[in-house]
């Protein structure tokens, strides 16, 4: 298998977050991605290369060009009047979004649906070199690869149109899928990422030619809040192409299984040529911010349920955050995937 990874993800390194009403350090920082790449060249999954120096013109394809502008010069903007911090908003608009004021605060507010997701001096960076190796890898399954892995960060599933959050800038898995499918290949989207994947959701809600799937804790109780309930299917043309599978929290590896199992037939019923996997490893019990219970004896089950779909899997990184598993986690299920795919 090959994975692509650029070290410029270290550029984006965030200091605080608000949560719960207190500011905490970043719990999405680069010793995330170090550790995946640590773990990867352990296990000797395969080569690990740099992105190509690929286009990335197809982001104001997926994402809007004012939102791409504001990314580009808010932190800019930011330092020249407070040089010793990064960017975060703090008021928001009451009663929808409307225009963006001319204010940097006022554009904060518009853009960011949340106080969790700092814009550092190398933000722009880091989150365009996420959508160049997720691009890049890509390119691997365009050349016939079965299986490809973005180890990329700052992540993406929650990032939508116009709008950032929950650590996500660019939505690099839903980039993937556009690409795919301007490539003329017909693409599911599957997310496992603990937290519901608002953006993708977002970014297909009206479109019937990518299939969304979310199996996430209950926005009932739950981050993102807003989003990713059952009864979320599509509008329009859209309409049965979006799927989320809430679980409550505590859910173990049968009540997930079972969720998986519906999720992977609904892809298989959309007869996609290719699978983007949202890969998120904040399900395990262990998560500091998370709230199911998977063991790490459940990740290889995971690769290897996916596997049997039988299609070209991009996996692309999102979530994860008990650094001491991450990586191993990680290995271990496109290790598995690996095993089962060549058997099939
Ligand atoms: C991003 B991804 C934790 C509060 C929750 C938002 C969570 C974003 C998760 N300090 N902050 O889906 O893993
Ligand atoms: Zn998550």
């Amino acid at each position: 298998m090959i994975t692509v990874y650029s070290e410029a993800h270290q550029q984006h390194h965030g200091a605080a977050e608000l949560d719960r009403g207190r500011l905490v350090p970043c719990v999405e920082q680069p010793a995330r991605a170090e550790a995946v790449l640590q773990a990867l060249t352990a296990a000797n999954l395969g080569p690990i290369v740099s992105p190509d120096d690929v286009p990335i013109d197809i982001l104001a394809r997926v994402h809007e060009v004012g939102y791409l502008h504001f990314l580009k010069t808010a932190f800019t903007r930011w330092r020249q009047v407070h040089p010793d911090s990064d960017a975060l908003p703090y008021c928001w608009p009451p009663s929808g979004r409307g225009h963006p004021p001319p204010s940097l605060y006022g554009q904060l507010g518009h853009y960011a649906y949340d106080a969790g997701t700092p814009i550092t001096a190398g933000t722009w960076e880091a989150a365009t070199a996420a959508v160049r190796v997720t691009l890049s890898a890509l390119r691997h399954l365009h050349a016939g690869a079965r299986m490809a892995f973005a180890l990329c960060r700052p992540p993406g599933h929650h990032a939508g149109p116009d709008y950032y959050g929950g650590y996500c800038f660019f939505n690099n898995a839903a980039v993937a899928a556009q690409a795919w499918t301007e490539a003329g290949a017909r693409v599911a989207i599957l997310d496992v990422d603990y937290h519901h994947g608002n953006g993708t959701q977002d970014l297909f809600y009206r479109r019937d030619d990518v299939l969304v799937i979310s199996i996430h804790a209950d926005p009932a109780e739950e981050y993102p809040f807003y989003w990713g309930h059952a009864d979320e299917r599509g509008e329009g043309p859209g309409r049965g192409y979006n799927h989320n599978l809430p679980l409550p929290w505590g859910t173990g590896w049968t009540g997930y299984r079972e969720a998986l199992d519906q999720a992977l037939s609904l892809v298989a019923a959309f007869k996609p040529d290719g699978l983007v996997v949202s890969l998120g490893l904040d399900t395990y019990a262990q998560d500091p911010i998370a709230r199911f219970a998977l063991t790490s004896d459940d990740y290889p089950l995971l690769g290897r349920a996916i596997a049997t779909l039988n299609l070209p899997t991009l996996f692309v990184l999102e979530g994860g955050y008990h650094l001491a598993t991450l990586g191993h986690h990680t290995v271990a299920v496109l290790r598995s995937f690996a095993l089962q795919a060549a058997t099939s």
